[in-house]
This record gives C-alpha cells, structure tokens and sequence, in this order.
C-alpha cells in the first residue's frame, strides 16, 4: 500500500509568516509576476491567531496596521473594517495592489477615472464584486478607481493589503463632481504597536 505522508508541495504556505517569507523572496526579482503574487496570496488560508496581534480595530473609521515592509519593495497592512466602514474611491498612485480577504465580507466597486479634470461630471460606475474569504483581488491605475466597503450592519471585515512600490499619498474622488483630493494615508498600528499621535493633521486613511 502507497503512503501518503511527504505528499504536501514544498512551497505550502501555511502560516502568515510564511506567506511573508515568500513575498519576499517573489519581490527581490525586477519585474511583479501579477499572477503569481495573486496565486500566492491566495494560497494562504486565512488563520487568525496569525494576524489577531496586528487587528487594531477604531468605532468610526477602517484601521490601516502595517505588518511588513517588505525590503522596501512592497509594504503588507491589515485592514480592519468595522461594521459598514468603508473607503472613499481613490486611486493606487501608479502601484501594484493586492487585497486579500482575511474575514468578512467585502465590495468592491469600480469606476472609471474622470474624464475630463476641469468639468464637474458624475463617476462612471463600472461594477459591483463581492469578495469570499481567502480571495485575492488586484487593481492598479490604468484598470480605474475604487472603493471597498464592509457592506454588513453585524461583522468586522478583515482584509490584507500588499502595495508595491509602497506609497503614502493618493487621491480621491467625489462621486457625483469626479473633483479629486490628495490625502495622506497613515498607520493606525505598526507591528501590532499604536502609532503615537501626532499627526493630527493628517488622515488615518482614504
Ligand atoms: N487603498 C486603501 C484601501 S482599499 S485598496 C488603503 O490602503 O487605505
Ligand atoms: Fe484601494
């Protein structure tokens, strides 16, 4: 009779720490293989214990917790939307961004960019995607512009983020005008640490 042990890939990703090691070693290359980081991410099966330290959660707004850096190359956060926390649509500042869905639930909404700066016209509305659990999505610039949103009154969400190059500025757009913002995004939490305070001026998130 055949046995079966020795029989799980080599590269299994089991553990958060895990993926990390991975996304790293996928990273040190030039060039982002957009799938393969896809697949990879989604390869991991969501395990909270590995993540509750950095799932920082705030009553009025989504938390933005910083978990790797990633060499510089790319940076990794957790998300935490509370109950109907969403974003405001905005752009990825010519980045690479992968979102996976870590708990939850999640929408996406997509739009295109604004036609014209100068006019005031309403988004288009491209479509609505509803993301399971584990599922990996990814957007950059040139595919248009977001929002995500915890659509549900009872649960937290949680989501995992991988932008690359990292960035800390992007825009956002009115919905009904296409009128843009620049804002600055920051770290509710590093490495499971509150940020200290501060930077009042500035914007926890988009
Ligand atoms: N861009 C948002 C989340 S949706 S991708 C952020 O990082 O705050
Ligand atoms: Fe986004």
């Amino acid at each position: 009779m055949e046995h079966t042990a020795n029989t799980q890939p080599k590269n299994a990703i089991d553990s958060l720490d895990n993926l990390i090691q991975s996304l790293h070693r996928v990273f040190s290359a030039d060039e982002v293989n957009i799938e393969e980081v896809k697949t990879l991410m989604e390869s991991y099966e969501s395990n909270p214990k590995d993540w509750m330290k950095f799932a920082k959660f705030d009553k009025h707004r989504y938390t933005r917790n910083l978990v790797d850096e990633g060499n510089g190359k790319f940076n990794l956060m957790l998300l935490c939307w509370g109950e109907a926390h969403g974003s405001s649509i905005h752009d990825h500042t010519n980045s690479h961004c992968f979102l996976k869905l870590l708990q939850g639930r999640l929408k996406e909404t997509l739009y295109d960019w604004p036609e014209d700066k100068r006019s005031k016209q309403e988004l288009h509305k491209r479509c609505e995607i509803n993301f399971e659990e584990n599922q990996c999505t990814y957007i950059n610039d040139s595919i248009g512009l977001h929002r995500v949103e915890n659509g549900s009154h009872c649960d937290h969400a949680v989501s995992l983020h991988l932008y690359s190059p990292p960035f800390d500025t992007c825009h956002t757009f009115d919905e009904r005008t296409g009128h843009r913002n620049s804002v600055k995004m920051t770290f509710w939490s590093k490495y499971g640490e509150r940020t200290p305070y501060g930077t009042a001026l500035s914007k926890e998130n988009n």
